[in-house]
């Protein structure tokens, strides 16, 4: 019988963040990834444009929070991935953890990396798509050649 209950084979867009790069931190989140099962499929260290970072966070433009974001990302390399296997939109979500280190769960890259250090939640070492739609369009953002 076939089993339709199974998670999809799909790809999420995950950057190790500035701070992450810079603590040497991006092989310790490649390790959780390639740990848990997933693939990948390409991977890039980038120095984010500022339109590159408009686009990826459009979302959120107008909060509070954006342009302290946005320099915050201008302030070094990003290890950019795309990953891939079953579930793994909602499976990297919860290997990096609430988007609050302090908060994020002991386990969590998050959680056992991450904490305030003054600059409230930027500072949080990682990005994941949250959703296949989110997912293909930052893909195309970092890898503009796999979109
Ligand atoms: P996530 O990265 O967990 O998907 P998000 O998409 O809501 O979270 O926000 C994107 C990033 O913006 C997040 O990683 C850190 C920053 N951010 C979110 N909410 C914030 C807030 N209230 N104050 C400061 N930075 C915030
Ligand atoms: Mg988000």
């Amino acid at each position: 019988m076939t089993d339709t209950t199974a998670a999809q084979t799909e790809r999420s867009l995950v950057l190790v963040k500035p701070d992450g790069y810079r603590r040497g931190l991006s092989g310790e989140v490649l390790r959780r990834i390639e740990a848990k099962g997933y693939t990948l499929v390409a991977l890039a260290v980038v120095e984010p444009s500022r339109g590159q970072l408009e686009e990826h966070y459009a979302e959120h433009q107008g909060k509070p929070f954006y342009e302290p974001l946005l320099e915050f990302m201008s302030s070094g390399p990003v290890t950019a991935a795309i990953i891939e296997g079953q579930g793994c939109i909602p499976g990297f979500r919860s290997l990096a953890g609430a988007t609050d280190p302090t908060a994020a769960a002991p386990g969590t890259i998050r959680g056992d990396h991450g904490r305030d250090w003054g600059l409230a939640v930027q500072q949080n070492i990682v990005h994941g798509s949250d959703s296949p739609e989110s997912a293909a369009r930052e893909i195309a953002i970092w890898f503009p050649a796999q979109g």
